[in-house]
């Protein structure tokens, strides 16, 4: 863990957040996850009372090692941005897509990138909206890295890692994107030669993903 590096940080919306953490939480660079809600104007959103705001995950990432652009394509590439109520069985306002920017560049690339979209899409309309990010809350501490909680064979893998280090870990991040097996291949594969360590020796080895 280097705290001192110079990271940035995105946030977007694709449907269930407890996804969308671990759609991201496993890429080259990406260095932390936070499930939360953004794009509405509640203050102080929770799940049960999250207003207008939409699911949302923000991505703190290593610029060095991958960019907005690449993680835009990831974007698009897991959900249907052509729905407009939600994901799969995920109904309603709050799942909606959305694309957050910081920035001239950032809503340039996003739009590019949207434009792309609506022109393999044919016929039907690309609800993603982009929006500037004004405030991103995070949830609460049982919506964080839920994938992996939610399996009790990953959550007993950490051990009684405190709540503070599993919102801050990034090989936790890793695991939870393992656990609802949306790692890329070849991080999966990684993951894959390791678990039998990971099971014996726990914390030390995970932290060494
Ligand atoms: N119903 C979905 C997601 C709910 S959500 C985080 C699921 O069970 O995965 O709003």
């Amino acid at each position: 863990d280097s705290p001192n590096l110079p990271l940035k940080s995105a946030v977007v919306a694709l449907g269930s957040f407890w996804r969308s953490e671990a759609v991201f939480g496993c890429l080259d660079g990406v260095v932390r996850t936070t499930a939360g809600y953004a794009g509405g104007s509640k203050i102080n959103p929770a799940y049960r009372s999250l207003g207008d705001h939409a699911e949302s995950v923000q991505i703190e990432y290593d610029p060095r090692l991958i960019n907005f652009r690449q993680l835009l394509e990831v974007f698009w590439s897991s959900h249907d941005c052509r729905q407009v109520f939600g994901q799969g069985p995920d109904v309603g306002n709050q799942y909606r897509s959305i694309i957050f920017t910081n920035g001239t560049e950032e809503s340039r690339l996003a739009a590019v990138s949207k434009e792309r979209e609506q022109t393999k899409s044919k016929s039907s309309i690309v609800t993603t909206q982009i929006l500037p990010l004004s405030t991103f809350y995070p949830a609460e501490p049982e919506h964080q890295k839920f994938e992996l909680k939610r399996n009790p064979f990953f959550l007993q893998l950490i051990g009684n890692l405190p709540e503070e280090k599993l919102e801050s870990s990034s090989p936790v991040a890793k695991l939870n994107s393992y656990a609802a097996e949306l790692c890329p291949t070849k991080i999966q594969k990684q993951i894959d030669s390791k678990i039998n360590d990971i099971i014996r020796k726990g914390w030390p080895i995970l932290r060494e993903l």
